[in-house]
């Protein structure tokens, strides 16, 4: 991998957040990926989302597989923990650091092929198991950086750059995530920051599995006629649900919500989601509902971005398992080996 630094001066009067950072602070390494690619819009919409929430990029750990996607993480939030994992384990290497230190908030970073084909049981089981993250797959429909063979989630009819029509059916990663009980469940393209830029905020503060599909073409092996991840085809078929905004927590609101209006979304931890509704009869607290729509768009050949899904009192793996309220890695020895009086009676207790 190639790493280039970025020079560290900036402007003097770039806009600092509320811990004087600036958008810089939240930067990584010279990107190397192709000028162009989606993958870089999506880096930047991180950075800005980071550096608008005011998160200490230290208290950040940014986790990935192997792929031109997996390389983003060295491109943002240079001063975050990370970990280049491999092909396709991202989330259990996620689900071990989130298990031994919760205080941190955990950003995985994958791509169609290492979540929808290697990494499809880790996917499946991470986002199921309610870890505390916001799992972001960067959807171009090809492996890129193995040049450009189908991805599981190359829409069926859909033709590579050599022209060969793909025979299979489509990985839809927004369906199986809302299957499996993700408590916050998004689509986006990378480019639409408009609409990118919230979804990740909320993501990033959402307690539970967060998870955002987010169609990004890959230019040079999926950006051609035939290919359904193609910038003009998003543009073409983009169904936007709703238009989003965060608002930092100011207690709790209460919902109401009607076609045209714009609901409010209290999360566990007090911030608040701010939804205008741009669908007929569009609720995002419906998880059967979610499904059944996205369903109903796909036959039209809709590509539904926004929120589709949020649980609004969402617990996560900590919650499930009732571990301590101090992180595991912050416990003395004494803590964790209780010793052999304890142990026995553990065991007896299970006779
Ligand atoms: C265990 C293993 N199998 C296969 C590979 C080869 N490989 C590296 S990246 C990649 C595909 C990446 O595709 P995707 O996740 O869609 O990311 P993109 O490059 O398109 O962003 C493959 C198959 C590998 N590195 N490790
Ligand atoms: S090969 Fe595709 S996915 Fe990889 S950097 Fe180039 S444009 Fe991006």
């Amino acid at each position: 991998m190639t790493y280039i630094t970025k020079p560290q001066l900036h402007h003097p009067l770039l806009a600092e957040n509320s811990l004087g950072f600036t958008r810089r602070d939240y930067e990584g390494s010279v990107s190397t990926l192709c000028a162009g690619c989606g993958h870089d819009s999506i880096s930047s919409a991180i950075i800005q989302a980071c550096f608008e929430l005011d998160l200490p990029p230290h208290r950040i750990a940014k986790l990935s597989g192997i792929g031109c996607s997996s390389k983003t993480p060295d491109y943002f939030l240079g001063a975050s923990h990370g970990f280049n994992t491999v092909h396709g384990r991202m989330p259990s290497v996620l689900t071990g650091a989130n298990l031994a230190n919760k205080d941190l908030i955990y950003l995985g970073v994958s791509g169609d092929g290492d979540s929808a084909s290697i990494g499809l049981g880790q996917f499946a089981h991470a986002v199921r198991r309610g870890v505390n993250m916001l799992y972001i797959v960067e959807n171009n429909g090809v492996y890129g950086l193995t040049k450009g063979q189908f991805s599981a989630t190359s829409d069926k009819g859909s033709k590579s750059k050599r022209g060969v029509v793909n025979h299979d059916a489509g990985i839809d990663l927004v369906g199986m995530a809302l299957q499996l009980g993700a408590t916050y469940v998004a689509r986006s393209f990378s480019g639409d920051k408009a609409q990118l830029v919230p979804l990740i905020k909320a993501g990033l503060m959402h307690k539970g599995a967060a998870f955002i599909d987010c169609i990004s073409p890959c230019v040079q092996f999926n950006n051609h006629q035939g290919s359904t991840k193609s910038f003009d085809y998003v543009r073409e078929h983009n169904e936007a649900v709703n238009r989003l905004d965060v608002i930092p927590p100011r207690g709790p609101i209460s919902v109401d919500y009607a076609p045209g209006e714009t609901v409010k979304v209290a999360q566990h931890d007090g911030s608040v989601l701010s939804l205008h509704k741009l669908a007929e009869l569009y609720n995002p607290n419906n998880r059967a509902q979610a499904l059944g729509y996205l369903q109903a768009r796909q036959a039209r050949g809709q590509v539904v971005t926004g929120l589709l899904y949020i649980d609004p009192d969402s617990g996560d793996l900590h919650d499930s398992l009732e571990t301590v309220d101090t992180p595991l890695n912050q416990l003395g020895q004494a803590d964790l080996v209780p010793g052999s009086a304890a142990l026995a009676a553990i065991n007896a207790a299970l006779r």
